[in-house]
Formats: C-alpha cells, sequence, structure tokens
C-alpha cells in the first residue's frame, strides 16, 4: 500500500507559507506545510502542551504518533559524592598556582569526580518517549491511488491537519484528520473525518520495551515501570490511555490521556503503584468536553492568549514600502515562541534537550538538562518573546537544585552556597561529571539562576525577586567562597572553558584555574545579587562584600592577537573553531563585554570561530552578532541554521557537519537539539529589539532595529518585550521607522536608539 502511495505522491517538499495581511501586518497565517506524509520523523509535526507531546506523521493507511510526557525519566535521586574529593582540592589548585595543568588535570581525574560514572550510571537516567499511538485504517482503502495530500502545523491555533482525496466505489472520496493537544484539557485529541466513504480503524499502543499494551476497540490503555537504576527504589510508573469519545459513520474523536508518578517520587509523597494514575488518566478524560468544537475552541482560546502577544513580519519593501513576502526569520521567531509555549506551559519540568519531543528509548545525552549552554539557552526567547509568564517550570527546576547544589558544595569543596556543574537531570544532579574535562565547569548553577534574575529585569516582579534571592545568594556565595588568589588577582578553580582544550606541553589539556566565562558569570552573579539587594531592602553589608570581591577579580584579557583570551594565559587553542564560545557570554546572554575594546575583541573571536558549527551554536552566533550590531552577520548565521538537513541518521556530531534544520524546522545538533530553535527565535528577537545595557546612572537604553539585514526593508514587529516591563510595537517602511509605540508601564527612566549602531 504504502509503496502504491509513493509512486503518486508528490515530493516530499516542506512549504512554509506565511499570509501577511499588509493592512494591519497583525493577522499573519503561519504554517508548515507538507505534501506527502511524513517519511523520516524529523518531518512529523510537533504538538504539545507543557505535559503531554505528540507528533503525527499523517501517514496513509496507518497513522502514528510519537507520544511523549514530560516526565517519562529513568533514573531515581541518589548521592553521587565523592567523599575523598575534597581532600585534593588544595593540592589540586596548588598545582593551578604553580601553572602545572596537567598534573591538575589527573589528579581530577583520580579523585574529583562524581562517584558511580555520572551521566552513564542507571540511577543517572534519561528521557524518554511515551511510545507510540498507532491507528490502522487499511481496512478503508481498496484502491490506493491518493491524491490532493496536505500536511500542516498552525502556528497560529496550535492545531496539525491531515487529508487526501481516494477513491471508493467509484467516487472521490476524502480523509481529513485533525490533531491537537489541548492546553485546556490536558488531553491529546485526534478527530478523524471522512467524506463520501465510511471510517474504519483499529488503534492501539506501542512501546519498545517496559510497557504492557491492551486495546479492545474503543480503549487502548498502556502502562509499565521505568528502570530506577536503584534495586531499591521503584522508577517511574506511566499510565496512558485512548478512547473513543464519539463515533458516528464518517467521524471519530479519540482522546489520548498520560500521567507518571514522578511528582509523588521527587516530592517524597505516598504513592500506591498503578492506581492512582490509572484514576488520574481516566478522569482527565471523563472531565473532557465530549463536543470537540468546544474542546478545539477552548484549546485555541488558552493557546492564543500566549501566541497572539508577539506577531512579526519583516522582509524585502514592496512598491508601497510594505512588506513583499515574510521573511524566513519571522517565521523561524515564532516557530521558537510556538514550541516554548507547547513545552512550557502546564509543565511540571522546563523543556529538555528535546523539549517534549523525543522519538527514542534512550534520549541523546540522556535528553538533560546540560548546564554549560543547553538548558540556558532553552530560556532565551521566553522574556523577549513576551512568555515571561510561563517561568514557573525553569524557576520551579532551579529551586529544586539547591538542596542538592549545597550538599556538592559542601561534600565536594568544603563551602556553603549551592553549585551545579554540568551534568543536571530531572533528579536534581548537580555533583562534577565522570570526566573533568568536560564537567568539571562549576558556574552552571549560578547561569541558570540568572534567567531567574532576568525575569525580575524583564518583569519587575518584587515578590518573585524576593522569591528567588535565596537562590541568587546562594550561587554567588558558593562562587565566593571558592575564589583564590591568582598572579594578585582572584579567580575560579579547577574548572575549564566548556568542552574546549588548549595545548599544554604538547599535550591536550582543559582543566584550568579562571575560564573567562567563569569570571564573567562571577561578575554577572555578584551585580545581580547587589541589585536585588538593594530592590528587596536587604543585605546590605553582603552587597558590599560581593562588590569587593568583584574588584579584585581576573581582568579580561585581549590576546596580542586582537582576539578577547579564552583563559588566563593565552593558549593555543586545540580547535580554534570549536562549538562553543563560552568567553562571549560577556557579550550574550551576560553583559560584561561592554567597552568597545572588548567589543572589538570579541568581533575578532567571532571571526576566528567561523561561521558554523552545531546547530545551538550557530543560534548563539546570532545573538553575538546581533549584540555587536551586525545585522548581515547575524542574518549570515541565521541563513546557516536554516540549512536544510534532509535526513537523520541519528547519530552525534560535534563538528558542525549535518548542522541545521530538520524538514519541520526542529533544529539539527545533529541530532535533533531544541536549543537551537530557542536560540536562533531569541536571536531573531536581539536583531528586532535590545535592552540589556544601562548607563551608570541607571537608565535603559531600548534600541530599536539594532541589527537589521539588508533583506529587511520593511517590517513590524509588535509585542516584544525589553528589561522593565516595556513592550515595543514598531513598523519600519524602507528602512525608515515609521511607527513606534512603547508601553512603559513602570516609568523606567529610558533612552531610545533607533537604527543599527
Ligand atoms: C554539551 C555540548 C554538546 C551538546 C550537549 C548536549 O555537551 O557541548 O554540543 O549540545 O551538551
Amino acid at each position: 500500500m504504502i509503496s502504491k502511495y509513493i509512486a503518486c505522491a508528490l515530493s516530499a517538499t516542506v512549504l512554509l507559507s506565511c499570509n501577511s495581511n499588509n493592512d494591519t501586518q497583525r493577522s499573519v497565517a503561519l504554517d508548515i506545510t507538507f505534501d506527502s506524509p511524513a517519511m523520516m520523523w524529523e518531518e512529523t509535526l510537533p504538538l504539545g502542551n507543557g505535559r503531554l507531546g505528540a507528533m503525527p506523521d499523517g501517514g496513509i493507511t496507518k497513522e502514528t504518533l510519537v507520544l511523549n510526557e514530560e516526565t517519562m525519566w529513568s533514573g531515581s535521586e541518589w548521592d553521587p559524592s565523592n567523599p575523598e574529593a575534597q581532600k585534593y582540592l588544595p593540592e589540586i589548585r596548588q598545582k593551578l598556582l604553580e601553572g602545572d595543568n596537567l598534573a591538575a588535570q589527573n589528579l581530577m581525574f583520580q579523585h574529583f569526580t562524581c562517584t558511580g560514572n555520572g551521566g552513564e550510571n542507571p540511577r543517572y537516567g534519561y528521557y524518554q518517549t511515551l511510545g507510540r499511538f498507532e491507528i490502522d485504517f487499511s481496512e478503508m482503502f481498496a484502491d490506493s491511488c491518493f491524491e490532493d495530500y496536505s500536511r500542516s502545523l498552525s502556528l497560529n491555533n496550535a492545531v496539525a491537519n491531515t487529508s487526501f482525496t481516494f477513491n471508493y466505489n467509484g467516487k472521490k472520496a476524502k480523509f481529513s484528520r485533525e490533531y491537537f493537544v489541548s492546553i485546556a484539557q490536558n488531553v491529546i485529541v485526534v478527530k478523524l473525518s471522512t467524506e463520501n466513504a465510511p471510517l474504519k480503524f483499529s488503534f492501539g499502543f506501542s512501546r519498545g520495551e517496559r510497557a504492557e499494551c491492551k486495546s479492545n476497540g474503543t480503549d487502548a490503555v498502556m502502562s509499565g515501570m521505568l528502570n530506577s537504576g536503584d534495586e531499591t527504589k521503584d522508577g517511574v510508573r506511566f499510565v496512558s490511555l485512548a478512547k473513543v469519545v464519539s463515533q458516528s459513520e464518517n467521524e471519530a474523536v479519540i482522546l489520548i490521556s498520560a500521567s507518571t508518578d514522578y511528582k509523588q517520587i521527587i516530592e517524597h509523597k505516598e504513592h500506591n503503584g498503578f492506581e492512582p494514575i490509572r484514576k488520574e488518566v481516566d478522569s482527565v478524560i471523563d472531565n473532557s468536553p465530549k463536543d470537540y468544537n468546544l474542546l478545539k475552541d477552548n484549546h485555541i482560546t488558552e493557546y492564543k492568549k500566549y501566541f497572539d502577544r508577539v506577531s512579526v513580519n519583516m522582509g524585502r519593501a514592496d512598491a508601497d514600502g510594505g512588506v513583499a513576502k515574510m521573511d524566513s526569520a519571522a517565521l523561524y521567531l515564532q516557530f521558537g515562541r510556538y514550541l516554548f509555549i507547547c513545552s512550557s506551559v502546564n509543565a511540571q519540568l522546563p523543556p529538555n534537550l528535546q523539549g517534549i519531543w523525543a522519538d527514542a528509548l534512550h534520549t541523546a545525552w540522556n535528553g538533560d538538562y546540560h548546564l554549560n549552554i543547553n538548558v540556558q539557552m532553552n530560556h532565551w526567547p521566553m522574556e523577549p518573546g513576551n512568555l515571561s509568564d510561563l517561568n514557573e517550570p525553569i524557576t520551579r527546576y532551579v529551586e529544586g537544585l539547591v538542596p542538592s547544589g549545597e550538599h556538592t558544595a559542601k561534600t565536594f569543596y568544603g563551602t556553603s552556597g549551592w553549585t551545579g556543574h554540568v551534568l543536571a537531570n530531572a533528579w536534581h544532579f548537580t555533583a562534577p561529571s565522570e570526566n573533568p574535562t568536560w564537567g568539571s565547569s562549576f558556574t552552571g548553577g549560578a547561569w541558570i539562576a540568572l534567567q531567574l534574575w532576568e525575569h525580575y529585569l524583564f518583569t519587575k516582579d518584587s515578590a518573585y525577586l524576593a522569591r528567588v534571592y535565596p537562590v541568587l545568594k546562594g550561587s554567588a556565595e558558593f562562587l565566593r567562597e571558592n575564589l583564590f588568589e591568582k598572579d594578585g588577582c582572584l579567580v575560579t578553580g579547577p574548572s575549564t572553558s566548556p568542552e574546549n582544550a588548549f595545548r599544554f606541553n604538547g599535550q591536550r589539556c582543559c582543566v584550568c584555574a579562571g575560564p573567562v566565562m567563569d569570571t564573567q558569570i562571577c561578575m554577572e552573579i555578584f551585580a545581580a545579587v547587589c541589585q536585588a539587594a538593594d530592590v528587596l531592602d536587604t543585605d546590605a553589608d553582603y552587597a558590599q562584600l560581593l562588590k569587593n570581591t568583584s574588584l579584585r577579580l581576573s581582568p579580561m584579557k585581549i590576546s596580542p592577537n586582537g582576539y578577547l583570551q579564552e583563559w588566563l594565559e593565552d593558549y593555543e587553542e586545540i580547535e580554534p573553531q570549536h562549538r562553543h564560545v563560552s568567553h562571549l557570554f560577556g557579550l550574550y546572554p551576560g553583559t560584561t563585554i561592554n567597552t568597545p575594546e572588548l567589543k572589538a575583541a570579541a568581533r575578532k573571536t567571532l571571526e576566528r570561530r567561523g561561521d558554523m558549527g552545531t546547530g545551538w551554536s550557530m543560534a548563539w552566533k546570532i545573538n553575538f552578532w546581533a549584540r555587536l550590531g551586525d545585522g548581515n552577520h547575524a542574518y549570515r548565521l541565521f541563513k546557516n541554521l536554516l540549512h536544510p538537513v534532509p535526513a537523520t541518521n541519528g547519530g552525534i556530531s560535534y563538528s558542525g557537519d549535518g548542522a541545521g534544520s530538520y524538514p519541520n524546522l526542529f533544529c539539527a545538533h545533529p541530532p535533533f537539539q531544541i536549543d537551537g530553535n530557542f536560540g536562533g527565535s531569541a536571536g531573531v528577537m536581539e536583531m528586532l529589539l535590545q535592552s540589556h545595557e544601562v548607563e551608570p546612572d541607571g537608565t535603559r537604553i531600548i534600541r530599536i532595529l539594532p541589527a537589521i539585514p539588508d533583506e529587511w526593508e520593511s517590517g513590524s514587529f509588535h509585542g516584544l518585550k525589553a528589561r522593565g516591563g516595556i513592550t515595543v510595537d514598531c513598523v519600519w517602511q524602507k528602512g525608515k521607522i515609521t511607527e513606534l509605540k512603547i508601553d512603559n508601564p513602570f516609568d523606567q527612566k529610558i533612552i531610545v536608539e533607533k537604527g543599527s549602531r
């Protein structure tokens, strides 16, 4: 059947359609459209409501939805502290002071890693797909030439559709399917309808392991338990239920619900096996409206509350100065917002490396929360993209890291405060990981804490600031206590510049004192705590201590070759085009690269790093070039990020080979990693609006169109956010701003700068 279909299928091209209405520039229809079923997972369409994810493939005779439930985590809580580690810390630091980095690194390998093999340990766990839901229609089709195929995802409504025609009893019949993951109701909804032919189908769940699947024609259920990695503990139990809730000869509506007992486990609550989960999934379906239109309207209404806050359109100018054709960057920006809403709203956990859209039982890199760029980048579009109120999952997650991070601070470093390194998972892992060449950076906790500070900067919500102040202060305090003096300045260590290596006595080395990114993070978190203390009218003495400490931090250095040094010494990099550009943290998302000299050095660094890289690396570079005010270069990186990646072999590449965008616009690290989508979306916003700089007297600089490429002659944006609770609308025509509205509800002192610098 499928091969016959392929014979009459059109080519598998994806059409990104954006129909803009030039009158208002507000009602832009954003669709991702295909003219054939998905032949691979990265062509399927992602739907989600923060808790549940579904990816229909639009198959003709068999529809497969890859399902996700955000808490499908194997593993369990576990203390990987290494009781020996702390004893060796003075010796490791001494080696760094003596300039013997390799000796320090060797000591770290021997004594300063977590126990139990870190991310490789089954107790660390991994995020995994819930399974598949398959609907078989093979009974329906006698003759199998299918035509008029269309498959699409509407970003405006968060609804996907499939439709095609076929012959039935000598007549042309039509099959339409519609799918969404209800934000209002916490169910996946599939509506099947036919014209001129009866609807016949059967369905069921499947999962490669650890699941029992049953179906009886109108209901299907799947349940199982993941591996806790610890024989004394139960793993996460899951149950998923599918029910036909209405059916006629030509129409059926199926609801799918799913849940786990992760929340009970992580909150150490009593729970009784499968029974309560089964009750929960039953009641979610029982309590959902059975009227399809009502279900759909409720979902769209909820979704639009978030999505419709921002509209954006830009491209080449038409004769009247309007936008001739919307640039793909506008769609990319909105796709990032779409994915963020669909992986965050009502979520328990923040989006992981694949958001909530994993196809594998063992997701790449465990589908975890890497703290040296990835989970941070996942949150970059949230504040400027007017989705501030979806901040709870990341806030709760970071708060959840604190007790474990305090334990890590105490056991490994003998200090107070809290820390996170590179690996972090759903079980609050914070220890240095199994390999110190990439896993010993200890500024990951402070970096993600800075995301909570950004939330305050964007919203001015002082109640929120009071809530997260202990988190900020704890991460600052950990860093302060772990600074030591080298060549008259304070530095961090033992640490690394994330995942990059330098040549040291002819050998590869990563461990060092005072990588520049660490220093920048110290500067940012100390400054954030000082400002927060001021706003909350507390801790004045402590703030003064942090200010004094900040002044003693090792300054950023410019190499004789003109670029910003990544390390204290001007080491030779083993891979000058390495994907991480950690020493430009202070350019984006940070703000400490703030003088013309440092910005010029950052530019040289970027030129040296080049315009390629893994998906997220290119996304980061869009933001860097935007902050340097170079719209054409930022746009070049954006185009590189869109580089079509037609197929996946599932493998990981670190070199940038195979990086770009899959047909469904998922970012290819490769493999699929959602950070690139979020970073790229934020990058386009950063080209349109910036608000990160303040004058010495606190006046905030609002930059309108600070990094516009030649391609964006005309355009508009509405609803983007600037720090200070400010909302900006802007229209420009043939390069000139024709309308500008700045809503400044807190009367923040601002200066408005227009155009590229
Ligand atoms: C870090 C990055 C990799 C990848 C992984 C999930 O280790 O260096 O490129 O993104 O996280």
